[in-house]
């Protein structure tokens, strides 16, 4: 049986799936990823751009840079990737998604049970007690010249969580609850190094669940994975639905 087909089965038999994914879902569809070539960290200095004291320090800088990114992922669609796990959501029993990513385009392929562990890029939150959060997507007065401000008066920042931030705590006790109850975890397009997220696949193992590891490369959590399915995941989750 081939890898391709055990992962199949294994989903098949479970009454719980969980997927946790991570920027290179969102390669193909020409997002860049943070780590290896041609990765944002290999460009940019994440303490000058994603941090509190970055922003404090630059909070224009900060802007720009998310400004810049938000122009890249407009321009982005949900890939065959995307699409296969939009699937997986409507043909599986029980199946919630975990995200790294901020760009939005697991909503925008028609997963609905999706949990943004580390926020969304087109939304931005007040930095002072009033913590309203603005969509800016469909804003068409949006300034991004300007420094954005909140209603309150006090500036408004991406909502999305930097190194040093915790995650919501609601959204990251949902997702380990799911994670300890699940028959399967799917860890896809993550490097797998960044916490708390990189914990996610040991705990759903202790609890019991067989762990399948889609991405173009080895990781740290490869050694451990039950299944590991080597191969871009635009290609390899359209085949492992195919198989469902
Ligand atoms: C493909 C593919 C294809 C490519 N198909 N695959 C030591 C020093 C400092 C800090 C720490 C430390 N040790 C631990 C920490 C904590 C830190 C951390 O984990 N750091 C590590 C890097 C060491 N974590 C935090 O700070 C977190 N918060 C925290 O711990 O809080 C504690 C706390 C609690 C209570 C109060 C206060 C504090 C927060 C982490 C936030 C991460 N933020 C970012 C930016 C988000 C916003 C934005 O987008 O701008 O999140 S950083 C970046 O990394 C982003 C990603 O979501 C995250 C993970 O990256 P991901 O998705 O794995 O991407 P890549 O590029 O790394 O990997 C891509 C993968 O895809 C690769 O494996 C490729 O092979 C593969 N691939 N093409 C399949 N087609």
């Amino acid at each position: 049986m081939s890898d391709l087909d055990r992962a199949a089965a294994a989903l098949e038999a479970a009454d719980k799936v969980v997927a946790i994914t991570g920027a290179g879902i969102s390669a193909e569809s020409g997002v860049p990823t943070f780590r290896g070539s041609g990765g944002l960290w290999r460009r940019y200095r994440a303490e000058d751009l994603a941090t509190p004291e970055a922003f404090e320090r630059n909070p224009l800088l900060v802007w720009e840079w998310y400004w810049w990114r938000r122009t890249v992922i407009a321009d982005a669609k949900p890939n065959p990737g995307h699409l296969a796990l939009a699937s997986f959501e409507r043909r599986l029993p029980a199946f919630l998604l975990l995200t790294q990513n901020v760009d939005g385009l697991h909503a925008e392929a028609g997963s609905r049970q999706v949990i943004e562990l580390h926020g969304n890029i087109w939304r931005a939150r007040c930095t002072a007690e009033c913590d309203r959060r603005v969509d800016q997507r469909h804003d068409p007065s949006a300034d991004v010249t300007k420094l954005p401000r909140c209603s309150c008066g006090a500036l408004l920042r991406p909502d999305v969580v930097w190194f040093g931030e915790g995650l919501d705590s609601r959204a990251l006790d949902r997702a380990t609850l799911a994670v300890q109850s699940c028959a399967v975890l799917l860890v896809i397009g993550t490097s797998a190094i960044v916490y708390p997220v990189a914990a996610l696949p040991a705990m759903a193992k202790r609890h019991g669940a067989a762990v399948v590891e889609v991405n173009v490369a080895e990781t740290p959590l490869t050694s451990h994975a039950d299944i590991v399915l080597r191969g871009p995941s635009g290609v390899v989750l359209p085949e492992l639905e195919r198989r469902l």
